[in-house]
Order: structure tokens, then sequence, then C-alpha cells
């Protein structure tokens, strides 16, 4: 079918929007009519080629939309289904069979390789162009369609506003999990987040969730840090201003805290959200570096029960968690939709440059 979708043609480029061609689904893949989809960082990092991702390329991994055809063999969703789309996985590696997709031992093949696991694209140029790299994420989701795949589509109500769920399939899943499924932080202890853009921000509200006792949350932004603060932050730190790691001491009695969050990649930043731990305390790095990046750490530090624990996609098993923080928006206990700006999707090259300039936390691309 004829589609429109926004490409990235080279490193750094902006988004162009281009007449395609996408595949009839195969047997597992599923079409959806696209309704929103969320700009995460990570579409900017391989727009700019952090990741060997092949261009040109069709990204967007944060998609919501009506299931609109399916292949052979699929049965969880049919036509006319309202679904979420989320990160894919292989569902037969050792990860997989363990329920935990997000460390899937195929995770760069199904979500960075550009096209299906037998190597072809189902997105072509129009006009005998050539072949257009596709499948980003399992979706290629900035585009007024997408072809899934029956295993990460997640289906919601359709009472459920589609216009916002897109960034549940991704930055808002991995904010939540990251305190709720990862840390798991006991009723009354202490965290801190280092970096409060969407997924922070989701890191704080989830900490509400859990009965947190102290919620730090920390960045450079004034504007960041109040937003934190109105929806749960119990006190902020503006890094520009004070050292995080003398406030976090100052704040539990010398001791530091229970949890750390690290959402910002930047290796320093890291290192703080360590050195501000508590004996025994847990960091959990969920900030993505370009491939290759270091970073020092105390050792003897470390030696005292302090654990760093990489997370992806917040361990989210996405079809027990995206309804349950669905659930949880309806009930006015997790205002996810506080975050987000939406865009008419033609408007996609602001949305990039209001994101990077942190005027929007979560630019949502909205489908006429
Ligand atoms: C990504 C970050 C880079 C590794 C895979 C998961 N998360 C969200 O965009
Ligand atoms: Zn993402």
């Amino acid at each position: 079918m004829r589609i429109t979708a926004a490409l990235t043609e080279t490193r750094g480029a902006p988004f162009t929007l281009t007449p395609l061609e996408l595949d009839d689904p195969r047997p597992g893949e599923v079409v959806v009519r696209m309704v929103s989809s969320g700009v995460c960082h990570t579409d900017l990092i391989i727009r700019d080629q952090w990741y060997p991702v092949p261009l040109p390329a069709v990204l967007g991994h944060e998609g919501a939309g009506v299931v609109e055809a399916v292949g052979d063999g699929v049965s969880y969703v049919a036509p006319g289904d309202h679904v979420v789309l989320t990160f894919n996985s292989c569902g037969g590696c050792r990860m997989c069979d363990q329920g935990r997709p997000a460390y899937c031992d195929g995770f760069f093949g199904c979500n960075f390789g550009g096209a299906r696991p037998d190597g072809s694209s189902p997105l072509r140029r129009e006009t005998g162009g050539g072949d257009v790299y596709g499948a980003f994420f399992g979706q290629s989701a900035f585009a007024t369609h997408a072809l899934a795949n029956e295993r990460n589509v997640v289906k919601v109500d359709r009472d459920a506003p589609l216009e916002l769920l897109g960034p549940l399939g991704c930055g808002i899943q991995t904010g939540a999990g990251g305190v709720l499924n990862s840390l798991d932080p006991p009723a009354g202890s202490s965290i801190a987040v280092f970096g409060v853009g969407s997924v922070g921000v989701s890191a704080v509200m989830a900490a509400v969730l859990a009965g947190c006792c102290t919620i730090v949350a920390i960045d450079l932004n004034e504007r960041r840090l109040e937003l934190a603060r109105e929806l749960g932050a119990t006190h902020t730190i503006d890094a520009a201003l004070d050292d995080p790691v003398e406030r976090l001491r100052d704040l539990t009695g010398g001791l530091g805290v229970d949890y750390t969050i690290e959402t910002t990649a930047v290796p320093a930043v890291l290192r703080q959200a360590v050195d501000a731990l508590n004996n025994g305390g847990t960091c959990g790095l969920i900030g993505a570096a370009a491939l290759g990046t270091e970073v020092s750490l105390d050792m003897s530090s470390l030696l005292f029960g302090r654990s760093v624990r990489g997370i992806v996609e917040g361990d989210s098993v996405p079809r027990r968690f995206i309804p349950q923080l669905v659930e949880l928006h309806r009930q006015g206990r997790f205002p996810f939709d506080r975050l987000i700006r939406t865009y008419a999707f033609e408007d996609i090259n602001q949305a990039v440059e209001d994101s990077e300039k942190g005027d929007t936390l979560k630019p949502v691309l909205t489908f006429a």
C-alpha cells in the first residue's frame, strides 16, 4: 500500500516526508494505521548514527494506532483493534524464554537491523528508486502506516486515548518500569533521578506509586525540575548550581540514597549516581551512550554492596505492563499526559527541534 513516511536519508539529516510503498502483511505481521507516534531520544541518536542502523530508513518506535490488516496466523489482534507498538524481540532465545524480552539475545537484529529477520525490507520507494530500510524496532512508526509483528503489538481498551499512548511503548515504560519492575524500591525508601526528561519524570511518577519517601530530581533545566516537583519529587537539585552528590548526602544524614536512576548517558553523571548511593544501594543505568563509552568508578565504594544495573525498556513485559500504565493513567495516578506536546506529523522537524532545545519533554506526532 502507499504510505507517507518521514524518511531519514543520511546521517543527521532532517526528516523528509516521502511517499513509499509498504508490503502487505506476511504471516505473523500486522499493519497498523498510526494515530500517534512519540519521538524518543533514541530516534535522534540513530539519525546521528551512534548505532549503525542502515540508511535511508524510516525510524520511529513509539507508535499507537488501529490494526488495519493482519497476516496469516495472527490471532492476538484483528482489524479494528487499538494497539500500542513496542520493542521487538525474537521470542525464541534464552532471555525471551525467561520472560525478559528486553534482553533478547537478538535485540539488535530485531530492532536495529533495518529489515525483517530474513533480510527483506517492508518498504520501497514508489518509482523504482530502491529499498528503504524499515522494521525499526519492528515498526518504523514515523509513517501513516507501520508494519509490526504480532509479538510487538499490545492491545489496549478502545476507550483509551490512542493519541497519547505511543510513548508508552518505549520512553515512558522505560522510566516507569526502571523503578517499578527493575529497582522495585520498598515503600519509604529514597531515590534520586539524574536527568528529568520524559524518561526521568516517568521514573519520578513511578517512585511516587512505589511509595518512596524521598524522591530527588536532578537536572540542569529549572522548568523540568519544576515539573518534576509538581509530579511528586520531594526535592530538586539544579546540578548547575549544586554538587548533587554532596546535596544527596546532606539530605540523607551523610549516608547516601537507597536507589539512583541515571538517564543522561553522561559518564560523569553515572559516576555521581553511583557515588550518591548508600552502602548496599543500587544504581539503575537507563541512558543509552554511544557504543564503546567508558566510565571510571571507585572500586572501594562499589565493594560495600553497591551495584550498577543496566536497564532496557524498564524490564517491561509489554502486554502486562503497558495496560497497567494505561489503567493507572485512567485513574489519575500516572499523569504522563503532562509530559506530552502534540504536533501534526508534517511538523516532525519542529517537534525534534523543540525536544532538542529542551522546550518539549515528549513530542508526539499525530496523524490526521
Ligand atoms: C533503547 C536504548 C538503546 C538500546 C536499546 C533500547 N531504548 C529506547 O529507546
Ligand atoms: Zn525509545
